[in-house]
């Protein structure tokens, strides 16, 4: 199998626009992970994203061995720190919280994670992490002990991400945190895609299929959804049918 950097690369430069689906351990039963497989198998979503930035039950290894019961969607670990490592997973993203000057989440849990990555077979995909306002505090936010970039400065997201890109990251992620109030502005979206070449994640706030699409359209290669799908379960088939409409007007197939 190709690896799923190898995957979003592909995606990246043939134009095809992709969903995750992010589901938070903290607010996921083992049944409602069943069934939301059921359902992302169903709108053949793209990636599942297991994490967040504050995990206080201890059932990630159950929800991603029951996640990998299949292997057309690859797990990948979304880790707010290294407690949340699990080998089971396809890969992780390793995030670097560059918006941020906190040494510990540049630099300082990923010299802790180092051997014990090394020693899984688990895929390590460099992230750099951006984290904006999505008009309230999020948990990250707090967690990180970190300031976001404010919501309307594109010059400062695009400097970031390009220092990202020229470090060496191989993923952006611009986040707007879980629950956001507003979502990363399109104008932010596509002043950053224009400034890189790797692919772009961006998350956080998406609530509609519509909203998912803008997203896209101005430059995104990959949208994330947690809550959204938590509050309205329809939403996944909605955003999927929008997601694989543009997909097909934009003649790439999956
Ligand atoms: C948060 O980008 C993700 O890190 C998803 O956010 O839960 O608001 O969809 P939501």
């Amino acid at each position: 199998l190709p690896s799923v950097y190898s995957r979003l690369l592909r995606d990246h430069k043939r134009g095809y626009k992709a969903v995750a689906v992010l589901v938070d351990p903290d607010k996921t039963t083992e049944d409602q992970c069943d069934e939301l497989l059921t359902n992302a198998l169903l709108h053949r979503i793209d990636y599942f994203f297991v994490g967040g930035s504050l995990i206080t039950t201890d059932h990630i290894h159950l929800l991603v061995e029951r996640l990998r019961k299949q292997d057309s969607i690859p797990v990948l670990l979304f880790p707010g720190s290294n407690l949340h490592i699990d080998p089971k997973a396809d890969a992780i993203l390793l995030l670097s919280l560059i918006s941020g000057r906190n040494p510990e989440l540049l630099i300082g849990q990923h010299v802790a994670a180092a051997p014990i990555l090394r020693r899984s077979a688990l895929e390590v995909i460099p992230t750099g992490y951006l984290l904006i306002d999505g008009g309230r505090q999020s948990a990250v936010q707090y967690i990180s002990n970190t300031t976001p970039i404010p919501h309307e400065k594109n010059t400062i997201a695009v400097c970031t991400a390009m220092a990202g890109e020229m470090l060496g990251l191989k993923l952006i992620y611009l986040d707007a945190g879980s629950g956001a109030l507003r979502t990363i502005s399109p104008s932010m979206i596509s002043a950053v895609r224009r400034s890189i070449e790797v692919p772009l994640i961006v998350g956080g706030g998406i609530t509609d299929a519509d909203t998912a699409r803008k997203l896209l359209e101005a430059g995104a290669d990959l949208v994330v959804i947690g809550n959204g799908i938590e509050k309205n379960p329809e939403l996944l088939s909605e955003v999927s049918q929008k997601v694989r409409a543009m997909n097909a007007a934009l003649n790439v197939h999956e």
